[in-house]
């Protein structure tokens, strides 16, 4: 039986039941790597505070335990280049005036390159066996990933995103999303951007005009919602 959460904004969003015709449901947690929310990695690099983009791993848990507990899929990216960074433009290399590029040595190892100390999920969010851990190098997390297909192939159509930033990789993965079809729904409290007023205009104009990207959401009401009686028969 779908399920509705009727407090999302700016309307209702209903979340099918796996298996149905229009699928199901996965939990998308962005770029929740050392990289960017502790400091000596490249949001810090890029001139950030870091600390606030620390508040939302208990959410951002709290979402994870669910979707666990229930057998729903979760896919966790980060965003990462290869160690020659033949998959990194000049364009996004060059960009800023950071005295640490993406590449560079820091005090957790290259920056932003796959499998460097800092390039890590923090542990608190950590995969397991069974979700999908995606490298992207891009914003997006459909671009040069193989998520669409890992989506398609197990019928989800319904997207609940998570992590950070709101506006950069967040927003970007959303609005890929959506362009593919998905419909999608952006926890409130499972976000966080480096400037609180950025994060405020993303909320607003994914919802704007009936919802032109799709919906957000509490935490909490997501929970609610899946944990409800009819959810169980999952
Ligand atoms: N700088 C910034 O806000 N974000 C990024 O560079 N990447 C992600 O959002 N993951």
């Amino acid at each position: 039986m779908a399920i509705r959460i009727n407090d999302a904004f700016p309307y209702p969003y209903v979340i099918p039941q796996a298996g149905s015709e229009t699928g199901g449901v996965a939990l998308v947690i962005i770029d929740m790597q050392k990289d960017f929310v502790e400091p000596g990695g490249f949001g810090e690099a890029l001139g950030n505070e870091v600390t606030p983009l620390q508040t939302i791993i208990p959410t951002i848990k709290r979402l994870l335990d669910t979707f666990r507990a229930l057998g729903l899929p979760v896919v966790h990216t980060r965003e990462a280049h290869q160690a020659d960074l033949s998959d990194c433009p000049p364009s996004k290399l060059k960009r800023g005036n950071a005295d640490l590029r993406i590449g560079d040595d820091g005090p957790m190892g290259r920056i932003l390159i796959d499998g460097e100390p800092g390039n890590t999920i923090i542990p608190e969010l950590a995969p397991i066996t069974g979700e999908l851990e995606l490298t992207k190098p891009g914003k997006g997390a459909f671009y040069q990933t193989r998520l669409h297909d890992y989506l398609e192939e197990r019928g989800i159509t319904h997207l609940v995103l998570t992590g950070v930033t709101t506006e950069v990789c967040v927003q970007t993965t959303m609005r890929e999303a959506n362009d593919r079809g998905f419909e999608c729904l952006l926890v409130e409290d499972g976000t966080e951007s480096y400037f609180p007023a950025f994060k405020k205009a993303t909320l607003e104009m994914i919802t704007a005009q009936g919802g032109i990207v799709g919906w957000t959401a509490s935490a909490a009401s997501v929970i609610a919602a899946l944990t409800s009686d009819e959810m169980k028969d999952l």
